[in-house]
């Protein structure tokens, strides 16, 4: 069974104007889907074939470039396609809300923060919310690299995740990544990130 392409429960032109519809299409049907069918060629009669990306991640330090490059890719774009919501009460609830208050002072200083992370990140990346414990992380990654694998300099269970590469803003936004990390604070899901972290 090849792994299949996951689709955003939202339509492409769900999210404007903070990410256009020409954006998220051609980021969906072209730059996801080439990294799920590169994910399942690269998988083909090797010993992982049938295996998710996340099976994998904790091992990655010992599969083949082309199968990790693209597992991480297709787990990223996946997580980060649930991180967006066109209905959002625009800041986290119940426990997670008090745990931001609790590490990082206010909202504002942990967006701040995540802002400056995700900003920083050199070329192509992620920046992550991870939750390690009962406590949170930030981090960005480079390339496909996330919080699951042994590779990830910060590991972690992610609860969201922001795409800083190029293809992600520059249509909309050329090269001004920060006016895209400030569009994207109008459409994160926190009710189901706060619901997931809640759970535990
Ligand atoms: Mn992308």
């Amino acid at each position: 069974m090849a792994y299949e392409l996951l689709k955003p429960d939202y339509s492409y032109d769900a999210l404007e104007p903070y990410i256009d519809m020409e954006t998220m299409e051609i980021h969906h049907t072209k730059h996801h889907q080439k990294y799920v069918d590169k994910f399942n060629e690269a998988l083909e009669d090797t010993r992982w074939q049938g295996k998710t990306p996340e099976e994998i991640f904790p091992d990655i330090s010992s599969v083949p470039d082309n199968i990790a490059n693209n597992a991480g890719q297709v787990y990223n774009h996946n997580l980060f396609w649930k991180s967006m919501s066109p209905n959002t009460p625009g800041k986290p609830e119940g426990l997670l809300a008090r745990t931001i208050d609790e590490q990082y002072g206010s909202f504002n200083k942990f967006q701040e923060k995540f802002s400056k992370v995700a900003a920083t990140q050199f070329g192509s990346g992620w920046a992550w919310l991870i939750r390690k414990d009962d406590s949170l992380l930030i981090a960005s990654t480079s390339n496909h690299i996330n919080p699951l694998m042994d590779i990830s300099e910060t590991r972690g269970e992610p609860l969201f995740c922001l795409d800083v590469w190029e293809h992600a803003y520059y249509l909309k936004y050329r090269n001004k990544r920060p006016d895209f990390i400030d569009a994207f604070w109008n459409i994160i899901n926190w009710e189901d990130i706060s619901n997931s972290f809640n759970k535990g």
